[in-house]
């Protein structure tokens, strides 16, 4: 039991650094305007075995606090800022189209930021991980005016409005746009995020719940409009396994007749275990994460 814990130690260590030269690398390629050596460090991140959302945090969080940084001292331009904004923002997309959603989960959030604060890409990762845990979105982009978002929230009428804000001045403001929302016919919950909310409590300007971490305030939502924290069934963990095996090996273009040699396990347990349908050891799931070279948190980890 010690060696796997000692290995299970090993592995987050070495994820810990790897995904700070990743950070690093894609802080470098952004800053240049280099979309092709931005795309290679998420390939490369994808191919160690990171979830999109690890990317999103690990990688394009730092990425862009980084020449925001440059910015603001004066290193880089508007120009060079808006294009590693562009090229992150790709990478997104790209992230989106390969990302499997949860099943929906019947609910829907509109995202935005508040008038007059143009640092959105906070919002685009509420919107984008609301997706992935199988939230219906609509994400507005920056700054929508106050009477225009209460009157789509009027129309659309969402479970939940997430306003992301960076800046203290716009408190005032997310305050006003929250009693217009608390107003309405059928209320939507409100999520507040971002710099602006550190030190103000979400009751005191009437949200429901505020969150700097994209991750602990969706769980939060969803305890709110009453979904469980997260489907763990046996059979959605061995669903979830199936897929990120597969998905590793095809990375890899191994066949499950390679994978079931390089693991030394049966072809056939290869097979059902993609679908979802063989109750695995932990002995097994070492022997695939060493024959697909992730590690095991790539294969079993919550995303
Ligand atoms: C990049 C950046 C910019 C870019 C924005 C590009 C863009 N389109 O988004 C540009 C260069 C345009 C910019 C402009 C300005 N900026 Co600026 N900017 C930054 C910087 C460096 C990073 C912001 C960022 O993109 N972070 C990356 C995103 C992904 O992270 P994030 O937004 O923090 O989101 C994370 C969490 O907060 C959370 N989250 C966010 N929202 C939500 C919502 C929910 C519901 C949940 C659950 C979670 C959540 O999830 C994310 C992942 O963890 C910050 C400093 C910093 N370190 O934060 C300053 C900062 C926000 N900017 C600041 C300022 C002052 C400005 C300007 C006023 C400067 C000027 N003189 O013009 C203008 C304002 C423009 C405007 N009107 O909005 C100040 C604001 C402080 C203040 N007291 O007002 C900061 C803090 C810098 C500073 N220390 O002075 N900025």
């Amino acid at each position: 039991m010690s060696k796997i814990i000692d290995k299970a130690k090993m592995q987050v260590s070495r994820r810990q650094s790897a995904a700070a030269s990743l950070s690093e690398a894609y802080a470098q390629a952004i800053a240049q305007g280099n979309t092709t050596a931005a795309a290679a460090v998420v390939d490369q991140a994808a191919a160690q075995g990171m979830s999109a959302a690890r990317i999103y945090l690990d990688v394009f969080l730092a990425g862009q606090i980084h020449v925001g940084r440059l910015w603001h001292s004066g290193e880089i331009n508007v120009a060079q800022e808006h294009l590693a904004t562009q090229i992150t923002l790709s990478q997104m997309d790209r992230l989106r189209q390969i990302t499997q959603p949860r099943p929906a989960n019947g609910l829907k959030a509109i995202v935005t930021t508040p008038e007059g604060d143009h640092h959105f890409m906070g919002a685009r990762m509420v919107a984008d991980f609301l997706l992935f845990d199988g939230w219906s979105v609509d994400f507005l982009g920056a700054s929508t005016p106050l009477k225009d978002l209460v009157a789509f929230c009027e129309r659309t009428k969402p479970d939940l409005v997430c306003i992301s804000a960076m800046m203290p001045s716009d408190v005032p403001n997310v305050r006003k746009a929250i009693s217009s929302l608390k107003k309405l016919s059928q209320q939507p919950k409100v999520m507040l995020g971002g710099n602006a909310f550190q030190s103000v409590s979400a009751s005191s300007i009437g949200a429901d719940i505020s969150s700097q971490d994209p991750i602990e305030g969706i769980r939060e939502a969803r305890k709110l409009l009453g979904l469980t924290t997260a489907d763990r069934s046996l059979a959605t963990y061995l669903r979830r396994l199936g897929q990120r095996v597969q998905a590793q090996r095809k990375n890899r273009g191994m066949s499950q007749a390679q994978l079931s040699e390089a693991a030394g396990l049966d072809r056939t347990y290869i097979s059902t275990l993609e679908h979802g349908k063989q109750n695995v050891s932990i002995g097994a799931v070492m022997k695939l994460a060493d024959a697909l070279d992730v590690p095991i948190s790539a294969l079993l980890g919550d995303d």
